[in-house]
C-alpha cells in the first residue's frame, strides 16, 4: 500500500542539463520517480520549446511532454557568473545529466575531473552518440543510431530499403538505459560514498535492443534461417517484413475493413493451429500431416497467413482480437496513434494523462510505465523557461534582487 508522501527518489536532486529527446526523456523518469530535477538551459531554452510548435509561442507538445515533473532554471554556462553559480549547483546535486554534443560540458570548464573536485558524491551521467573510438567525435540524433546499431539493416521488407522504427529506441531507448546506470550508481554510492561517471551511447543502446539479430547473425553460419520468411540467404541477416524471427511464427493480417491499420498481428504456437484452423473454416488442416504440426508448416508460413487472412479479412480486428483471445491464440491488433490516445484502458491505467498547462491549456501525455506499489506517480506539467529562477536561486542564498541583477547581466 502507498505511504502517499514519499517516493522511490525523494530527495535525490538532478541537475538536468539535457535538450532534445534522449537526455529529457531519462530525467522525466526520474522526476517521476520523486527526484528533484531542476533542468538548466541557456537564457534561449531547449530549442524543442521551439520546434514542431502547434500553436504560437507555446512550448510545444515535444517539449511539454518530455519534461514533465521538473523545475525550470536559465543559466548562461559561457559566462563566469553562470559557471559560479553552475558550481553550486553541482556542489548540492546528487546527478547531472547531460547529452550535448560530445567535448560540450568540457568546453564549458567542467571536466569530470574538475566535477568530482566540486562534488566527489556526484553521479555523473552523460549521453553521446557513440563511444569512445572512431565515431567518438560525432553527433547523433535518432534514427542514425537506428541506422548504426542494428535496427534499419533488420527492419523493412527483404526487397525494400531498410527502414526506421516509429519506436524512438535511439532516444527514449538510450535515455531508460541512462536511468538504469544512475540507479545503480545511486544504490553504489550507499557503499562507497562515491560519485562515478555513467556514459551510454546511443549506438550502444540500440544494439542491446537487436541483440536477438545479433544471435541470428552467429547463427547463419550454420544455414539458412528456417524461421524467416526469406527464401535467400547471404552472409548477413535479412529484413524479414513482420516476422519476429522467433521460435513462435507470426504475421499481421488484413482485417476489415481495409483501412491502414486494420491489421491484426497473429502468432501461431505449436497448439494453437488446431483451434485457429476450426476458426477460418478450414478444420481439416488440424490433422491434415501437410498442417498438422510446427514443422509441416515451417516452409510454408506465408502460405498459413494468407488462409488466416482469407478469415480476418472479413473480421474487423476487435472481432478477431475477441475470437482469436477466446481460443488462446497470442494477436494484437495494430493501434494507430488515433485510437491509443482515445483508448480507455490506457487512460485508466494511467497511460494517457491529461495535463493542464498555463499556455496551451489541457493537452494528452503519454504516463509513466513504471508503476511502484509505494511510488505512485503523479505527472506534473513541464515548467515554463525560467519559471522557478527566483525559487531555485534563492535555494543558493541568492536575494530577489540578486536574481533581477543576474537577469540584466545575461547571466540568468
Ligand atoms: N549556456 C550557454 N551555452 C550552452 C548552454 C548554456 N546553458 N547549454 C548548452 N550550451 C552550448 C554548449 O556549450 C555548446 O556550445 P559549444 O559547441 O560552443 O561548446 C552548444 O550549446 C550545444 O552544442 P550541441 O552540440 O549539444 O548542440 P547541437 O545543436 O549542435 O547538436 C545534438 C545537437 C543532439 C546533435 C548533440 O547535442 C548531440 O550529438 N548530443 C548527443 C547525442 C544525443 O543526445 N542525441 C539525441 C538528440 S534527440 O534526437
Amino acid at each position: 500500500m502507498s505511504n502517499g508522501n514519499t517516493k522511490a527518489l525523494q530527495g535525490v536532486r538532478v541537475l538536468d542539463m539535457t535538450h532534445v529527446q534522449s537526455g529529457p526523456s531519462a530525467t522525466q523518469i526520474l522526476g517521476w520517480l520523486g527526484a528533484d530535477v531542476v533542468k538548466v538551459e541557456a537564457p534561449g531554452g531547449d530549442i524543442t520549446r521551439r520546434q514542431l510548435r502547434d500553436l504560437p509561442d507555446v512550448d510545444s507538445l515535444y517539449f511539454t511532454m518530455l519534461n514533465c515533473n521538473k523545475r525550470s532554471v536559465t543559466l548562461n554556462m559561457k559566462s563566469d557568473r553562470g559557471k559560479e553559480i553552475f558550481t553550486e549547483l553541482v556542489r548540492r546535486s546528487d546527478i547531472m545529466v547531460e547529452n550535448f554534443g560530445p567535448g560540450a560540458v568540457d568546453r564549458m570548464g567542467f571536466t569530470w575531473e574538475r566535477l568530482q573536485e566540486i562534488n566527489p558524491r556526484l553521479i555523473y551521467a552523460s549521453i553521446k552518440g557513440f563511444g569512445p573510438g572512431r565515431y567518438a567525435d560525432y553527433k547523433a540524433y535518432e534514427v542514425i543510431a537506428q541506422a548504426m546499431g542494428g535496427s534499419m539493416s533488420t527492419t523493412g521488407f527483404e526487397d525494400g530499403p531498410p527502414l526506421a522504427t516509429g519506436a524512438q529506441i535511439g532516444d527514449s531507448g538510450t535515455g531508460i538505459h541512462t536511468v538504469a546506470g544512475i540507479l545503480a550508481a545511486l544504490y553504489q554510492r550507499e557503499a562507497t560514498g562515491r560519485g562515478q561517471r555513467v556514459q551510454v551511447a546511443m549506438q550502444h543502446a540500440v544494439l542491446n535492443l537487436c541483440r536477438v539479430k545479433l544471435r541470428d547473425q552467429q547463427r547463419l553460419t550454420h544455414g539458412a534461417l528456417a524461421e524467416y520468411p526469406n527464401e535467400d540467404f547471404g552472409d548477413e541477416v535479412p529484413r524479414s517484413g513482420n516476422a519476429s524471427g522467433g521460435g513462435q511464427p507470426g504475421w499481421a493480417v488484413r482485417c476489415a475493413p481495409g483501412g491502414p491499420n486494420d491489421y491484426i498481428y497473429v502468432i501461431v504456437q505449436p497448439p494453437g493451429w488446431a483451434p485457429i484452423a476450426k476458426l477460418i473454416g478450414r478444420p481439416e488442416l488440424a490433422e491434415d500431416p501437410e498442417w498438422a504440426t510446427p514443422e509441416a508448416r515451417l516452409p510454408k508460413l506465408d502460405k498459413m497467413f494468407q488462409l488466416i487472412e482469407e478469415w480476418s479479412i472479413r473480421q474487423s480486428k476487435s472481432h478477431a482480437l475477441a475470437e482469436l483471445n477466446a481460443l488462446g491464440v497470442p494477436c494484437g491488433p495494430i493501434l494507430s496513434t488515433r485510437e491509443l490516445i482515445e483508448d480507455t484502458s490506457l487512460a485508466e491505467n494511467e497511460m494517457i494523462v491529461d495535463v493542464d498547462h498555463p499556455e496551451r491549456g489541457t493537452f494528452k501525455t503519454v504516463g509513466s510505465p513504471l508503476k511502484l506499489s509505494d511510488s505512485p506517480v503523479d505527472v506534473v506539467r513541464s515548467p515554463l523557461l525560467g519559471e522557478h529562477n527566483q525559487e531555485i536561486y534563492a535555494e543558493l542564498g541568492l536575494t530577489p534582487e540578486d536574481v533581477t541583477g543576474l537577469k540584466t547581466d545575461g547571466v540568468i
